[in-house]
């Protein structure tokens, strides 16, 4: 059986600090607003409730912009612009300060919101994060004559995730077979964008692109581009491998040449959570089975409802729960369970570890015991996993019912454009 094609997604939040800035004043909606000023750019309150905000054309200072929204965009007013520049070209735009941890806090509210539905993420800043959906369920299925069907329907429901659990964010997502054509991906149809890609769209979509626009051709290298005459994505896909790495040496050449044609097979880098929790305890004197039932017993229960505790205060729900023990002869023995629901419960964990106890010889006297859950997750992701399955299946059996014929021939390639042999090439550090 083949692998499964990748399907690695890149999310980024729209106009992210001004959105955010939009949920607490919603009268601004629709209007070109930009976010950088200091505290003393505060919104008043008036005496009639409403509430008064300072304009760009107030604006004295050497400050810069953060962010804006569209609306100030098509007036010509982007990130890291000069204030005053932008005051020229918007005076009448609404000002508001920066708030940093209001940003954080709706940054990790997105992310937790996408790690329900998909939880292997890497993390990319405040408002931007791969995902890769590979193993997801649904994710490889077709729908109709969709072969995309099953991943552009999971995209949607990681978007509508996230504008639910943020109150009305949007976000835009790429979805391609890697990181560096992810990133091009989701900026192509911002804001609120959606944007599917294979191999095959490679010359239409990606190479019209400025060289500037991947991750990795910084401004010094695409003027350097620029002077060979190489300005988009394109054009370098054109040039000679040889004839790169000659002009730009042989790691970087290479990479560009790789890039160019959308190759890139760096995996995610997800920051580990943690894969178990346990307890344990080592004995002030060695404890028999029998002869010292009733004080293990107790030391059993209190271990079992320590780790419940754990489980608790880190917010996580174990489906596996193991036993450790070692005897007086320091060999040691470990047991576990997988239980159909995880759980963070003392009675369930210690039913469990009980059933482990049940597997192992007791005979010889105990110096240390110790109890451990594993499988670990969100209540959040158990529960949307449920969901999930609970849709899957009934989605397949209604297939089933009404069997739709075989598709014809010519839609049936659809991993096709997947097969291009990829380069273990890393891009260039960042
Ligand atoms: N940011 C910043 N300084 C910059 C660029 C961005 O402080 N020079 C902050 C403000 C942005 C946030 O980082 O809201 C995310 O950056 P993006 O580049 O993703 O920009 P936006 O999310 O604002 O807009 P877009 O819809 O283009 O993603
Ligand atoms: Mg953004």
């Amino acid at each position: 059986m083949r692998p499964p094609r990748r399907l690695i997604a890149h999310l980024d939040m729209d106009a992210f600090y001004a959105s955010v800035e939009l949920l607490r004043y919603p009268e601004l909606r629709g209007l070109p607003v930009v976010i950088g000023g200091g505290r003393r750019h505060q919104p008043e309150r008036l005496a009639d409730g409403s509430r008064r905000f300072a304009r760009l054309r107030d604006y004295a200072g050497r400050g810069v912009i953060t962010t804006s929204t569209y609306e100030a965009r098509a007036l010509g007013v982007f990130s890291a612009m000069g204030t005053m520049k932008a005051a020229a070209l918007a005076p009448d735009a609404v000002l508001l300060p920066v708030d940093f941890d209001r940003y954080r806090h709706y940054s990790r509210r997105f992310k937790a919101a996408v790690a329900e539905l998909a939880p292997v993420i890497e993390d990319r800043g405040i408002d931007e994060i791969y995902i890769d959906l590979t193993d997801v369920p649904g994710a490889q299925d077709a729908v109709g004559h969709d072969p995309l069907g099953g991943v552009r329907a999971l995209a949607l429901e990681i978007k509508n995730n996230v504008h639910r659990a943020t109150g009305g964010l949007t976000c835009s997502i790429g979805v391609t077979p890697n990181k560096l054509l992810s990133k091009l991906a989701s900026e192509l149809d911002k804001p609120d964008g959606l944007t599917v890609l294979t191999m095959d769209d490679l010359p239409t979509r990606i190479w019209p692109l400025a060289a500037r626009k991947v991750n990795g051709i910084g401004p010094k290298a695409a003027a350097r581009l620029a002077a060979l005459g190489v300005h988009t994505v394109g054009d370098i896909a054109r040039c000679e491998r040889a004839w790169l790495i000659e002009h730009f040496g042989r790691s970087y050449g290479g990479w560009l040449n790789d890039a160019a044609w959308g190759r890139d097979d760096r995996p995610l880098a997800t920051h580990s959570e943690p894969v178990s929790v346990s307890n344990e305890t080592t004995f002030d004197r060695d404890l028999h089975a029998v002869r010292d039932r009733a004080q293990l017993g107790a030391i059993f229960t209190g271990l079992c409802e320590r780790l419940a505790a754990d489980l608790a205060r880190k917010g996580v729900l174990g489906q596996t729960i193991g036993i450790k023990l070692r005897f007086d002869d320091f060999k040691t023995a470990t047991r576990d369970l997988t239980l159909p629901e995880p759980t963070a419960d003392a009675v369930t964990i210690r039913r469990a570890a009980g059933e482990c106890l049940k597997r192992v010889d007791l005979t010889r006297r105990l110096r240390l015991l110790g109890v451990r859950a594993s499988k670990l997750m969100r209540p959040g992701e158990w529960a949307a996993r449920q969901q999930r399955a609970a849709e899957l299946a009934a989605q397949r059996a209604a297939r089933r019912q009404g069997a739709p014929a075989a598709r014809p021939a010519a839609m049936q390639e659809p991993e096709a454009s997947y097969d291009l042999p990829l380069f273990d090439s890393e891009g260039p550090a960042r």
